[in-house]
């Protein structure tokens, strides 16, 4: 074509191959700058041609064409063709300056017809134009086994099929076909992008190269580089797979705990109302619980009216009372002495140090631990404990355990006492207070002072929210509270055992925990603490093959719905034990704590993280731990070639299955490497040869004289086609490359040099 203005080229560049191999879209790619998205791609695919007369009609368009290449304003004009092989394509391949020989990727046939078919036909109708081999969509090569990708191919089936593996070209395969045709080869993806701009910035730069040989003295031609080699295309790494944790239950389990009224071991009195609770989760949830149960409780009797006011005395004092072994005590709240001694032998010694007569070692008609006391407290007005047998299932059980007894005052009414130990067990209180319109403000009113007499804050504040019309901010409240209470729980009862009324004993210790919150969070334990298992009656349960650091976790798992940090080196056992017990929450919470911890590993240089993903892989399929498993694999296969090098011998005790698997999914994958490996000693060679240029004076610098390279040129203008296969050259950023153009920007090679690098790439590979 001729040229539109003095130093402007118009390139005529027709796109042919088989249908449906993308050429449409991929000159609606680049003429209209048209992104599609994977449902757009994979609509049911209807012939079209692009029409050329949207250059004429479509102002952007036009405007579009133009592209500066090396320095070269060149108006772009894409044809668009049929595929049908016997249609009369003599108009379009009419004048052209450069044709792209399109095929599928993922489409094994559409590449041989370019041999077979369209290569011949080209050469019938311009022999000299420069063509270049196209691979269309190859954003497949990992899309196949996207699952995004193949959900579209559900119900579509069987007439539209997705790609599959086996269908995939390689490009070392369409490389050679490449070769055989003497044409230079790029790969594209309007679902990517990747490519569209090189393909046609490149076949511009082949169609100005033949024109240059035509009319050489043209001097603004003279910077036009060959078309570069292209970059391998890298598919992007996986990301690993996400991990899903079933929603918690905590809050209804505890709220069924307070309702269910099992293993209390406190009896509230308020009014007419007695309230059943449970001494650790009232500790845990209000200091004025936590300070009256945690007190050193002495008869009345044995002290005088001032001293016995220790409640009011010692209120405001958060931390444990000393026990003193000269005080007469009924409950010592030491954790390490209560964890040593069963509650029942506890109370042996108690009454054995208990030098007075209110103990009532032989009162026959009172319990003889029964102990009463009078508090001089606004809200406490008596505190009494007496021993009781078991108030779990079974009322013939010889479980014996302690009962206090709590009155109340008139300060708190029974409605108001109900709420508030609704938001100490679950953070909540009942619908119909949440809302100001419905609420009563009297109830309100009494909650509210029940709440600051409790010392329940959050719940003050929560009340006062819905009083003011501010519930919007009682989530964060609640969360207040919920963290709270399970710093506390995790402090005073799983840490510290406060009144625990079950030991486990296990393989390095013994552990406290409390009946009611393992029978309320766990269905096993529930079987085994309620059923007619021996375990139901026994203070102490043996727990073979667990460790402390194991239960540990377990419990914290139990009472506060959340785990402390897991090392991947010691998750084993804990997903063991949360299988057995069936905690599918605790499942998840351990998976997810041991990618935290291999993921921070990943950060270092060493390869710890790809160690235990090996150990672990396979051990944790078994206890069910599906997602971490996943992960593992996941993160072994984006870091095999760290396996190849560091642990061979743990790959090869993998399952094959699994070896498989990772051989397939590595990343990135094998035929990636070998292009790679193509590309840089390509790249290398061409830096040798650049190199050697430097020495020896340039055949290209603006000069028209011909004799420094005269035999190569002669080579160039009777072989345009085979020039592009013998050179072609890198894709390294036009600034990068700026140096080297002007330094002479040819880039001559042997005519066997890539063929070399072909082979001995192919040979050194040991992939
Ligand atoms: N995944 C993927 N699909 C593509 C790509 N290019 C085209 N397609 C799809 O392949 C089918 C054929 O495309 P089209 O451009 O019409 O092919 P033509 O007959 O050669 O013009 C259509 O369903 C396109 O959505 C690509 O880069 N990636
Ligand atoms: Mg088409």
């Amino acid at each position: 074509m001729d040229n539109e203005q003095p130093h402007q080229e118009l390139v005529k560049c027709v796109l042919v191959g088989d249908t449906a191999v993308g050429k449409t879209r991929l000159i609606c790619a680049r003429a209209c700058n048209k992104h599609v998205s994977l449902s757009q791609l994979l609509s049911t695919h209807v012939p079209t041609v692009w029409a050329i007369d949207q250059y004429r009609i479509y102002k952007d368009v036009l405007e579009r064409s133009w592209e500066v290449v090396d320095g070269v304003n060149v108006s772009l004009r894409l044809w668009d063709t049929f595929g049908d092989h016997e249609k009369d394509r003599r108009f379009a391949y009419g004048r052209s300056d450069v044709v792209l020989l399109c095929f599928s990727i993922a489409n094994p046939v559409s590449l041989r017809n370019c041999r077979a078919m369209w290569y011949p036909e080209i050469r019938r109708f311009c022999p000299q134009t420069p063509v270049i081999l196209v691979g269309c969509k190859n954003d497949l090569r990992y899309m196949y086994r996207d699952e995004t990708y193949l959900s579209y191919f559900g119900d579509r089936s069987p007439f539209v099929r997705a790609a599959r593996k086996s269908d995939l070209v390689m490009p070392d395969e369409a490389r050679a076909v490449a070769k055989d045709l003497g044409v230079a080869y790029y790969e594209s993806s309007v679902f990517t992008y990747f490519g569209v701009n090189e393909v046609f910035e490149n076949a511009i730069r082949a169609a100005l190269i033949a024109r240059r040989q035509q009319r050489f003295w043209i001097t603004n031609l003279k910077r036009v580089q060959r078309p570069l080699l292209q970059a391998p295309f890298r598919p992007p790494k996986p990301p690993p797979p996400e991990v899903t944790v079933i929603t918690g239950t905590q809050s209804k389990d505890m709220l069924a705990m307070l309702n269910g009224q099992r293993y209390t071991d406190l009896v509230l009195v308020v009014g007419a109302v007695r309230f059943p609770v449970h001494r650790f989760v009232l500790s845990a949830g209000s200091s004025a619980f936590h300070r009256l149960l945690m007190m050193e409780l002495t008869d009345m009797g044995a002290r005088s009216s001032s001293e016995s006011s220790m409640v009011s005395s010692t209120y405001g004092d958060n931390s444990t009372a000393d026990f003193n072994e000269d005080t007469e005590c009924l409950l010592r709240c030491d954790p390490q002495s209560r964890a040593a001694a069963p509650p029942l032998r506890m109370w042996e010694q108690l009454k054995r140090r208990s030098s007075y007569q209110a103990l009532p070692t032989h009162e026959p008609k009172k319990p003889p631990s029964d102990l009463f006391r009078e508090l001089h407290h606004p809200v406490f007005q008596s505190i009494r404990v007496i021993q009781v047998g078991d108030s779990g299932i079974s009322s013939s059980s010889s479980r014996a355990h302690t009962q206090t007894i709590v009155t109340l005052s008139k300060l708190i009414t029974p409605q108001a006492m109900q709420q508030c130990l609704k938001f100490i067990y679950s953070g909540k209180i009942d619908r119909d207070y949440l809302d100001i319109q419905t609420a009563s403000i009297g109830l309100l009113l009494e909650i509210r002072q029940a709440a600051d007499l409790l010392e329940l804050p959050q719940l003050s504040v929560l009340l006062s929210n819905i009083q003011t019309n501010q519930n919007f901010m009682n989530d964060e409240t609640i969360q207040h509270y919920s963290t709270c209470v399970r710093k506390n729980l995790e402090k005073l009862c799983v840490n510290g055992g406060l009144f625990g009324d079950l030991t486990f004993e296990l393989d390095d210790g013994h552990v406290k925990a409390h009946r009611a919150i393992l029978v309320a969070r766990c269905d096993v334990m529930r079987a085994m603490l309620n059923g007619d298992f021996r375990e139901a009656h026994a203070n102490v349960i043996v727990f073979p093959g667990v460790t402390e650091y194991t239960f540990h976790k377990l419990l914290c798992y139990l009472y506060t719905d959340e785990i402390p940090p897991i090392s991947a080196d010691k998750c084993l056992n804990l997903l063991e034990l949360a299988n057995r017990l069936c905690v599918p929450r605790l499942l998840n919470l351990v998976e997810c704590r041991v990618i935290e911890d291999l993921t921070r590993m990943s950060q270092n240089e060493s390869s710890d993280a790809v160690e235990h993903c090996l150990k672990l892989l396979e051990p944790v399929k078994l206890h069910n731990a599906h997602q971490l498993a996943e992960w593992c694999m996941s993160y072994l296969c984006v870091n095999y070639n760290i396996i190849c090098r560091v642990s061979p011998k743990s790959l090869k005790a993998l399952h094959p299955d699994n070896q498989d698997y990772l051989r397939e999914h590595r990343w990135p994958p094998v035929w990636y490497l070998k292009d790679f490996d193509y590309y840089q000693r390509y790249m290398n060679e061409l830096s040798r040869e650049l190199k050697d240029s430097k020495k020896s004076p340039s055949d290209d610098d603006g000069c028209l004289c011909f004799s420094g390279c005269k035999s190569r040129r002669t080579a160039d203008s009777s072989t345009v086609g085979q020039q592009q296969q013998i050179e072609p050259l890198t894709s390294q950023p036009a600034t990068a490359r700026g140096a080297e153009v002007a330094a002479g920007g040819l880039y001559p090679s042997q005519a066997n040099s890539v063929q070399q690098i072909d082979d001995a790439a192919e040979a050194d590979l040991n992939l």
